[in-house]
């Protein structure tokens, strides 16, 4: 019967002992293309009678990062307007962020209100 391609192995179904030699059977079924595994076989029906997997044991999944999440101030991204003073935990981490996107020519951030070259000069 597994020989002929016309059955799927049940493992859950099937003693250990077998479990080899149906798995081989089928894989011979699959790779000389018989019965069930032919290509004039219409092919959805592959999905309906392969049997459910098991649900996956539930592994902790890391922490979706959501699009909003704007990258770490630390790494100062240059291409908008992301930060605001706020967003650096001191002046001089806030005044290298702003002499790395361009200065005072390129304060793209708006870190510099007042223009003089000192970014957010309130922070610590
Ligand atoms: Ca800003
Ligand atoms: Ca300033």
């Amino acid at each position: 019967m597994i020989v002929e391609g016309y059955a799927f192995e049940y493992t859950y179904q099937t003693p250990y002992k077998y479990q080899r030699e149906f798995q081989q059977a089928e894989n011979e079924a699959r790779a000389t293309k018989r019965g069930l595994w032919s290509d004039n076989t219409c092919a959805g029906s592959l999905t309906t009678l392969t049997p459910t997997p098991e649900p996956a044991v539930s592994t902790p999944m890391p922490a979706p990062s959501t699009p909003t999440t704007k990258p770490p101030a630390t790494t100062c991204d240059c291409s908008g307007n992301i930060y605001n003073c706020p967003d650096f935990a001191t002046h001089s981490a806030a005044q290298t962020c702003f002499e790395h996107c361009g200065g005072i020519d390129n304060d793209i951030h708006g870190l510099d209100a007042d223009k003089d070259g000192i970014a957010c000069e309130n922070l610590p």
